[in-house]
């Protein structure tokens, strides 16, 4: 009996150190298969949420607008690090806690089924006790599957929060860049409609012509931006060829084309000002003329817009026929520009400025001329017919000729202007005046009193016609004034010498060399 007893207690003690030294084993297996299972499920959602195998179950992105919103959304596609991999992520994420919860209360369903259920009697105490195991190791590797998922996304979120992080780096970097080159390239870009100092142009899908109003690198992409219509992906930044695309300006009120290859060169701004009728446009068009006439190898003069060939286009007839040119509107105008490259010196976009001379006799229409904040060269011209000794040495036959004869005096008009250029600029000083006094070949043909040809004599001859007056005022207000005696119609079908010397000084360039007049104009 007493025999029986010990070895029932052998065997019973030798069955739970079995039990209890498999029980770890069992525990951990099934443990390590929920951990497996947690793993699964986090790559098969994540893959999922990238449309692998099946593109259909991937997480669409949000369309993006097709105009720009008010809140300043562009109409472009997010770059996947700034928009897309968080709402990727977040899906990710949710998919394999839906997942990982239903197959974990499926697998605890089925254990206790399978090994709980029924009564807790001594035979089916093994079972039983198995199926607690099972129960152990599933909330053990429940536990310990869901630790290691927060750690891998945790890795994964510091890790896209790097590659943003480098991503923006890139972009800053990226931004200064294009900034320092186009400072050290003197780049300042002005629009040419409502004047305002562009910071950075917009830019037009080639594809689907939306405007997108700034491309610069950003969440949209830091080299290209992939446009809302899905077609076209365009540069950010002009040192990455955006200056291929047709340019805007970016103020919401103005949004006028810009110059093509905008940011592709300095820009000069010349005004010219003076009364109605004294040979503003004529002498804007011989000047033009004399730079297209220029053969100094390397010199290219190319129109840098439609607009400026198309008004080119309806002014060369009567130029060319020493016909009166069309009366300059009274509006706010729009720039002439012209991309030039004198001889070896960089290549210049021009914007000259012409408008109807009755604009300069009030103060408030001259004050909307916001070019003359710019403008780092202005050319004032002088109907010579506006000085009584030129007039009056006219024979009164002749004056019906010349009629009408400006209403304003060049002092009064100069006044106008100083006073405006005061008032809009702190750095007049800074800013350099040509002065020219047109119709010189009506001057020679008719005998009427005129200067010699150089500034000097033209300065003289303005004091004897009683213009000292004008000529101190305007030596005052501006750093450098130089006279010019101009005439601005074609002879022999060239320009004249002295508008070359003009077009030289306005421009600062070197002296030109200019072909014969048969090339002129074309
Ligand atoms: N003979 C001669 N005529 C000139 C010269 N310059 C201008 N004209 C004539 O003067 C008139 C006025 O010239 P525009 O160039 O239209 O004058 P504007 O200053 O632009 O005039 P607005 O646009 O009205 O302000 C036209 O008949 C021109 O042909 C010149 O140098 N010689
Ligand atoms: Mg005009
Ligand atoms: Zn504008
Ligand atoms: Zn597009």
């Amino acid at each position: 009996m007493l025999l029986y007893l010990i070895v029932y207690l052998f065997v019973l003690a030798f069955f739970l150190f079995i039990a209890l030294a498999i029980s770890p084993f069992v525990v951990a297996g099934y443990a390590l298969r929920q951990i497996w299972g947690c793993g699964r499920s986090y790559l098969t959602s994540f893959a999922q949420v990238l449309g692998i195998p099946e593109a259909g179950t991937a997480v669409k992105p949000p369309p993006p607008p097709r105009q720009r919103t008010d809140d300043g959304r562009e109409p472009a596609f997010e770059n996947y690090l700034f928009g897309q991999v968080r709402r990727d992520m977040i899906e990710a994420l949710s998919r394999t806690w839906a997942r990982a919860r239903a197959e974990t209360a499926a697998d605890g369903r089925r254990i206790r089924y399978r090994w709980l259920a029924g009564s807790w009697t001594s035979e089916d105490l093994g079972s039983r006790l198995f199926g607690v195991l099972l129960l152990i190791g599933l909330a053990a590797g429940t536990l310990a599957g869901g630790f290691l998922l927060g750690v891998v996304a945790l890795a994964q979120a510091i890790l896209v929060v790097l590659f943003a992080g480098l991503g923006i780096v890139l972009i800053l970097l990226l931004r200064v860049a294009d900034s320092a080159l186009l400072r050290v390239r003197s780049i300042r870009i002005t629009c040419t409609q409502c004047y305002r100092h562009v910071p950075y142009p917009s830019y037009r899908c080639p594809s689907c012509g939306t405007l997108h109003r700034d491309v610069r690198p950003g969440r949209y992409g830091v080299l290209r931006r992939r446009c809302a219509c899905g077609e076209e992906s365009l540069p950010t930044l002009l040192i990455l060829g955006s200056h291929q695309l047709a340019a805007f300006c970016p103020y919401g009120s103005c949004g006028k084309p810009l110059a093509a290859k905008t940011g592709t060169a300095a820009e000069t701004m010349l005004a010219l000002f003076g009364g109605s009728n004294v040979g503003k446009t004529r002498l804007l068009a011989v000047m033009v003329m004399a730079l297209q006439a220029q053969t100094t190898p390397g010199t290219t003069v190319d129109f840098a817009d439609r607009l400026t060939e198309r008004r080119w286009e309806e002014l060369l007839p009567a130029l060319r026929g020493n016909q009166p040119p069309p009366r300059t509107g009274p509006d706010k105008p729009r720039a002439c520009s012209l991309y030039l490259r004198l001889g070896d010196a960089r290549r210049q976009l021009v914007h000259f400025f012409d408008t109807g001379g009755e604009r300069f006799y009030d103060p408030e229409r001259l004050a909307a001329l916001e070019y003359f904040r710019s403008a780092r060269t202005l050319i004032f011209v002088i109907d010579p017919f506006s000085i009584d000794g030129v007039w009056n040495a006219l024979p009164p036959a002749r004056r019906a000729e010349f009629s009408p004869r400006p209403d304003h005096s060049p002092w009064y008009i100069f006044q106008q202007l100083a006073r405006g250029a005061r008032e809009m600029r702190a750095d007049v000083k800074q800013v350099r005046l040509a002065v020219a006094i047109s119709k010189a070949d009506v001057l020679a043909r008719d005998e009427l009193p005129a200067p010699a040809p150089d500034s000097a004599s033209i300065e003289r001859w303005l004091a004897e016609m009683e213009q000292d007056h004008l000529v101190s005022s305007m030596r005052q207000t501006f750093g450098q004034v130089r006279f010019f005696h101009t005439s601005a119609v074609l002879s022999d079908g060239g320009v004249s010498p002295e508008i070359n010397d003009l077009v030289s000084w306005v421009l600062q360039a070197p002296p030109a060399s200019s072909s014969s007049g048969s090339e002129v104009g074309r």
